[in-house]
């Protein structure tokens, strides 16, 4: 409760409404890479910024296309409030702002300041006559910024995807990627090496892998990589004893993409007890999969310390208020025949989905939504059918008590009706839509009053 006042006052300061919860956590934008921290209590997330490649720049078409970053955070996982851009590829002294090439970033806070590392296309060769990829630093006092970019990135570093991780010592290492996974110590400074970069022996061989991401839990050292082991990337894990390693292989914390998208890149942070998985698909984007969107799922660990395999979910995790609208289109579980999801604009696919109910008794079920301890009285219901139909709302499961019966009335455009609702317990729990008719329903979203 105490979470939700105080989620609830900072929205109202920030004039920001409040967003959907589920995956993919980030809904106006394309967002990729994401790395999550925790600072002061609240959960930051630092992604890569797809945009569609804008014409007449002489950019490839079907590659990626990374002008900036955004920083994001959330105290329940739910809602998300935007900071707006912290880096752009215009305002860094040493990047070539026409590369789109601000590719996955990573940020970590020392002694009170915040240091955000990028990597991107240099605009000058460095001593060695290379222009390729370098890793820059960017310095906030606050997670959200304003950051200041340094003039000139990391010396000795070639390559991409920035990970620091700090040492329960203070030493801090810098890892990345160029072909081989890279680590090297850092300075007290966080900008400079303190150390030869050095390639982590041990990881596949076969397949590109890039990604880096390592964190420790119980004195175990978690390297964790996208790697392609067949034909696109899947995330797979190390383990070792120390953060240089050696490192074993340890196995797979995600399969391939199921909507194939090519690339995944991961980040894992533990808050308010829970470990959590972040991670990319291309949900609004299917047929162009360099256009990606973070997500979240929550991640175990067996008794032995091996991570459990996590399998991405719609759903995604945090609470829903039954005062929000409730988007059932990202399902915790559907009925095998006769429901499905859609776009409901598929040119633009930010307006999210509908679920769609074809045949009697298809259901979705929604978990985890909350209903408060206020007596809910209404439910509403945005939906269009043809020939009208009737839906039946359940708790908790299949043959839970039913708290609503609703008519959604013939027609070919969209309605939102409204209808009793009675038997509800207070607290938390799960929704199951169903079709009680054979005619096909089309659902945008349902909230209770
Ligand atoms: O986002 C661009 C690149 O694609 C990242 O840096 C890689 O790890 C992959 O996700």
């Amino acid at each position: 409760m105490k979470i939700y006042k105080s989620l609830l006052l900072s929205l109202v300061v920030l004039g920001v409404g409040s967003l959907s919860a589920q995956n993919p956590i980030v809904r106006d934008q394309f967002s990729a890479d994401p790395t999550a921290r925790v600072f002061n209590g609240k959960v930051y997330v630092f992604p890569s910024h797809d945009i569609p490649t804008p014409e007449g720049k002489g950019l490839r078409k079907d590659w990626f296309c990374m002008p900036d970053y955004h920083v994001f955070s959330s105290e329940n996982l739910t809602d998300w409030t935007d900071h707006g851009m912290i880096v752009s590829q215009n305002k860094v002294p040493w990047v070539d702002s026409t590369s789109y090439s601000m590719w996955a970033p990573d940020c970590i806070e020392r002694n009170g300041k915040y240091y955000f590392y990028f990597p991107a296309n240099k605009n000058i060769a460095d001593a060695n006559g290379r222009q390729g990829f370098g890793i820059g630093v960017a310095i906030a006092d606050q997670p959200e910024g304003p950051y200041i970019p340094l003039p000139e990135p990391i010396k000795g570093v070639n390559g991409i995807d920035p990970n620091v991780f700090i040492d329960k010592d203070g030493q801090a290492y810098l890892y990345w990627a160029m072909g081989n996974i890279f680590v090297a110590k850092l300075k007290d400074n966080m900008t400079e090496l303190a150390s030869e970069p050095m390639v982590i022996d041990n990881l596949p061989q076969k397949g590109l892998k890039e990604g880096p991401f390592l964190f420790e839990r119980n004195g175990i050292y978690y390297l964790t990589i996208p790697h392609v082991e067949n034909k696109i990337e899947r995330l797979e894990y190390a383990i070792g004893n120390n953060p240089m390693g050696p490192f074993k292989m340890a196995g797979v914390v995600m399969d391939e993409s199921p909507m194939n998208c090519w690339t995944n890149q991961q980040s894992f942070i533990q808050y308010r007890g829970q470990w959590y998985l972040f991670y990319h698909q291309d949900a609004y984007s299917p047929k162009f999969d360099k256009n990606r969107s973070i997500c979240i799922d929550s991640l175990f660990f067996n008794a032995d310390g091996s991570i459990q395999k996590v399998t991405p979910t719609l759903r995604g995790v945090g609470v829903t208020k039954t005062t929000d609208k409730i988007e059932i289109d990202r399902y915790s579980y559907k009925s095998e025949n006769g429901s499905s999801v859609a776009f409901l604009d598929s040119v633009d696919t930010f307006n999210g989905w509908k679920t769609i109910l074809s045949t009697k008794d298809s259901w979705v079920k929604y978990n985890t939504v909350d209903f408060g301890k206020k007596k809910l009285k209404k439910v509403q219901v945005k939906a269009l059918s043809e020939k009208g139909s009737t839906l039946q709302i359940r708790l908790d499961k299949a043959d839970g008590p039913v708290i609503a019966e609703i008519k959604i009335p013939q027609g070919t455009s969209w309605n939102t009706v409204e209808w009793k609702v009675s038997g509800i317990k207070p607290g938390i729990h799960h929704l199951i839509v169903a079709l009680k008719d054979e005619n096909t329903v089309e659902i945008d979203w349902l909230r209770f009053k």
